[in-house]
């Protein structure tokens, strides 16, 4: 397991979505204030914590031609090669793709009612499934690592789905009712459609033994994150509602809950609004794939912007492969590639622990696991 040492004596700046505290032990995020109560209030002046200059000279394209592709879902899975070929580039050159005809939408109407539903309730009611010491699974807030941290302006109920076994029913609200066994469906059919993707990309990546990439995912963890952003009404210019990141897993499914925009992703040095599409599916590649397929897919930052006047609402269906996994490119990748191994190879577990000690920071986690 080559520099898997070094890679823990460095002090890690990345950011890393899902799998963070999953476990009890594995670490959480520092308790900061809760933003929709903050928001209430309707401040002129919100706390400079959560007031980040940098926006001010971030460059976002203005140009409504340039849109991440879509790709059918009922053409791929119908094996059709130019749906394969479109998912291919789609991966290559955006790490991003807007996911249409998945036949799930039934399921995510109802996981979008029930997660309004949620948000809405008093404060102390959400507050029991807060999340605990040393663990953000539950209500709050995640990567704060330290008091001096800037905030984001948003709250988050985050929730491991998978496997069975980890559910944690402890912060799986039980109001609304429906919320429980609107989630349970919803992670079967998100996982359906994540493994038909990650069977696909397998394909487009040719490796030998496509199940290389399927099996380690047959079992996977799926963490689902549903994310809150209240409206900032004096200075929606001024705070973000989730830092720019790239996903420390494998694939995410995103769905947007309402029609706010706020969704942006990094493209040639740019940050361009993601416009999407009805019903759609935004999927994008997290840092695990990234890894595994030795940077021939490549993760993308993102981040999530606040409306002045508006709430906005989504929900982050997160995939990674089983614990059991080493994460490091994989064997039939790194023999045709000309620069070997292009990331070190460490278990999951050890993994996830660099995940969670680390902060939101673009992909800085991931340049400190290259080898080059
Ligand atoms: O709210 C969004 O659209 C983005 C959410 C996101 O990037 C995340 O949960 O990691």
């Amino acid at each position: 397991m080559q520099g898997q040492n070094s890679i823990f004596g460095t002090i890690v700046q990345a950011e890393r979505v899902i799998l963070q505290g999953m476990e009890n032990g594995m670490g959480g995020s520092l308790p900061v204030e809760n933003v929709q109560q903050l928001a209430s209030k309707k401040l002129k002046d919100i706390p400079l914590r959560y007031i980040r200059p940098e926006l001010h000279s971030d460059e976002v394209s203005t140009d409504e031609s340039l849109q991440i592709p879509a790709v059918d879902f009922g053409k791929l899975d119908l094996g059709t090669d130019h749906e394969s070929a479109k998912l291919h580039g789609a991966c290559k050159d955006w790490g991003f793709f807007q996911l249409i005809n998945h036949g799930i939408s039934e399921a995510i109407e109802e996981m979008k009612a029930v997660t309004e539903e949620f948000f809405k309730l008093p404060l102390e009611e959400k507050m029991e499934y807060a999340q605990l010491t040393n663990s953000i699974e539950g209500y709050g807030q995640a990567f704060v690592v330290s008091e001096d941290q800037k905030l984001d302006w948003g709250d988050m109920l985050f929730l491991i789905a998978l496997p069975l076994a980890r559910r944690n029913m402890r912060f799986w609200p039980a109001n609304p009712t429906a919320f429980r066994s609107t989630l349970d469906r919803y992670s079967s059919e998100l996982k359906r459609v994540s493994m038909r993707l990650v069977k696909a990309m397998a394909e487009n990546l040719g490796l030998e033994q496509q199940d290389d990439l399927t099996s380690l995912f047959e079992e996977c963890v799926q963490g689902i994150r549903m994310n809150y952003y209240p409206p900032c009404e004096h200075h929606a210019t001024k705070v973000s509602g989730l830092s720019p990141h790239s996903d420390a897993t494998g694939i995410t499914l995103l769905v947007q809950v309402n029609q706010v925009p706020g969704l942006q992703i990094k493209k040639n040095g740019k940050w361009v609004p993601v416009k999407p599409l009805p019903n759609a599916i935004i999927v994008n590649i997290g840092d695990i794939i990234e890894i595994m397929s030795n940077g021939e897919y490549g993760s993308i930052e993102h981040r999530a912007m606040v409306n002045p006047e508006t709430e906005r609402l989504s929900i982050a269906g997160f995939h990674s492969p089983t614990m059991a996994a080493m994460i490091g490119p994989l064997a039939g990748l790194v023999k045709e590639s000309s620069e070997g191994a292009k990331y070190k190879t460490v278990s999951h577990e050890d993994y996830v622990k660099l995940v969670v000690r680390s902060k939101l920071d673009g992909k800085s986690l991931l340049e400190n696991l290259r080898t080059t």
